[in-house]
Parts: C-alpha cells; structure tokens; sequence
C-alpha cells in the first residue's frame, strides 16, 4: 500500500494535470469573430481562436486586394483589413478619368488619356479649375486661360501681366506716352487707365485768379478798401489722386499744412457735399497740419472729390482761407 506522503504527491500531479486542462480549454473559447470567404476566392484555416492565423486565396485571374493573410488577436479581433479579389482585367476606365471629352485607354492596372484637341495633362484637365482656389492660394490674381497641358493668366485692360505670371501691375500711360493728354491738360495715371486733367482758375465775385503753377490758382492783391475780395479764399491748390477700389478705412489720403503761419490760429475743415462727408473726414495732426481721412472704403471704378478749407486767423479775424481740392481716382479692381 502506498503510505500518505505518496498519496498527497500523487493527488498535486492530479491537480497540476486539470487546471493544465482547464486553461487550455478556456482558451480555446476565445475566438475572434467568423470570417467570411472573399467572392472569387478562398479562406484557408478554419480557426478563430486567439493567436490562430488565417489566409486568402483568389481564384485564378483575379488578384487579392486587401490582407493576405490575418491573425486573431488577445483582443478578440483581426488584423489587417477583409481583402476582395479583384479580376486581372479590372477595367481602369469604368470611373471616367478622362476629362473634356478625353478618351479613356484601359492598360494593365492603369489607364491613359487621348485628350481633345487643346486639353492636355495626365486626365485632360482644366489646371484653372483644379487649382483655382488650391491651398496656395488662387492661382490668378484676375483670370486664368486654360491652355492645352497649363494655363496662363490674364489681366484686364490697362495692365500687365506681371513677371511671376499670376499678377497684374498697371500699366503707366503718363510715363509712356500712350495717353492722348493735351498740352493744356495734365495726365494723371490711374490703376487700369489714366485722365487728362485740366485747371481753370475759378470765378468767384469780387476776385480774380491767376494761375501760378499747372495745379495752383492765387488771388489777385484786393484793392485795399474791398473787404468782399479780402473775405475770398487766396489760393486753390489741386491735387489727384489715383487708389483701388475698396480701400480699406479708416486711412490717411491727403495731408494739408502751411508753410508758415502767419496768425494765431489754423483750422482745417472739409468743404462739399454729402458725398465727400459720407466718404472723408478732416482731423488735425499736428499744429500746423490737417489731414484728410478716408472713413469709409470706395467701391470703383468712381471718382470722389474733396475740399480742404484751412484758415489763418489772428485774434478770430481771418487772415486767409486757402483751399485744396483733391480728386480721388478709384479703380474697378482691387489691384
Ligand atoms: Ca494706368
């Protein structure tokens, strides 16, 4: 008989020997979720339990697309992704790539392209469409030609296209002579064009004018007893200029200040109508400077006129009133 010391030995190996069988068994009910067979094609192992692997075949004249083979995980799923069989002779033109009227050639897992006439490019396609509003921004500051394998683009009338191909500069017409300005006009250039200006004295009572330069009319001495004539403004100044449209405000346009003073006090005030103040405001910038502001952005193309009154005053009595006129020019575009 065995004594009691073997018996115990003998019962741990018993033991021992079904928790083994256990776990295995335990194991073995973990499996990953059933796998299905790709149409044309085959699945090899039939066991979904944790760290078993299975494998795809297709059938002859059709490739695998996908995983080849996938193994079930601690996680209870697969790796990899479900493949499909895909025919050898997959047609590559079934999506249409060709654009434009291009016909589609079916190669071997590719396809190309017989593009009409004036497309080119691997699919025949429209580059001022497919990078007109791309990442680096658009592709043409104004419009895009399509050409036959690029594009190239094209500004409006009164611009060149600038050196990079994709902006517009404005041409100078006052610099290049190709205005038809007279000699008594001024040419003013402006963005996409330009004007021919030209300065008349005003004719105001009880003074007269006289030009002094192309763009400045003073008053003639008053006669010492005619207060009317002394009340008169004693210079117009004028002054054009050219801007795109939509500028942004609030901005300085146009500084006025006076060479030197005479009195105590300057003022500067904005003269016009609705349009100019709806359009600009006068402000001081200094003690003897008045700037002219643009309040609110102008939409072109359109030309504003401004009037810039700054007097002289010594003890509230007016010395002098001189007045700048200011012609702003705004452009169609924004450019
Ligand atoms: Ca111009």
């Amino acid at each position: 008989c065995p004594n009691r010391q073997e018996i115990q030995v003998t019962l741990k190996q018993v033991q021992k020997l079904l928790s083994a069988h256990e776990a295995s068994c335990l194991q073995s009910l973990r499996t990953c979720p059933k796998l299905d067979e790709p149409i044309n094609g085959r699945k090899l192992g039939k066991s979904h339990r944790v760290g078993h692997e299975v494998h795809f075949l297709c059938d002859p004249g059709y490739e695998i697309v996908g995983s080849e083979s996938r193994v079930c995980q601690e996680s209870l799923t697969w790796t990899g992704q479900q493949p499909t069989c895909r025919g050898l002779h997959f047609n590559e033109c079934a999506s249409s790539p060709c654009l434009n009227g291009g016909t589609c050639v079916d190669e071997l897992n590719q396809f190309s392209c017989v593009c009409a006439k004036g497309w080119a490019g691997e699919t025949c396609q429209n580059e001022c469409e497919l990078f007109h509003n791309g990442p680096a921004g658009k592709l043409c500051l104004h419009k895009c030609v399509n050409t036959p394998g690029g594009y190239r683009c094209s500004c409006p009338a009164g611009y060149n296209v600038t050196r990079d191909g994709r902006s517009c500069k404005d041409i100078d017409e006052c610099a290049t002579r190709q205005n038809n300005c007279t000699n008594d006009q001024m040419c003013v250039n402006t963005y996409g064009g330009f004007q021919c200006v030209r300065v008349d004295c005003p004719k105001i009572p009880h003074a007269t004018y006289v030009k002094t330069s192309p763009m400045r009319c003073e008053r003639n001495p008053c006669p010492l007893d005619n207060k009317a004539c002394s009340q008169t403004p004693t210079s117009f100044s004028y002054h054009h200029l050219a801007v795109v449209s939509n500028l942004s405000a609030p901005r300085v346009m146009f500084r006025v200040s006076a060479l030197r003073q005479l009195g105590d006090t300057l003022r500067f005030t904005l003269l016009g109508g609705r349009q100019a103040r709806h359009h600009f405001t006068v402000q001081r910038s200094d003690r003897q400077t008045g700037q002219l502001m643009l309040v609110n952005p102008v939409q072109g193309p359109t030309a504003l006129e401004a009037e810039v009154e700054m007097s002289e005053l010594e003890r509230r009595v007016q010395l002098g009133r001189y007045i700048t006129k200011i012609t702003m020019f705004v452009s169609q575009y924004e450019f």
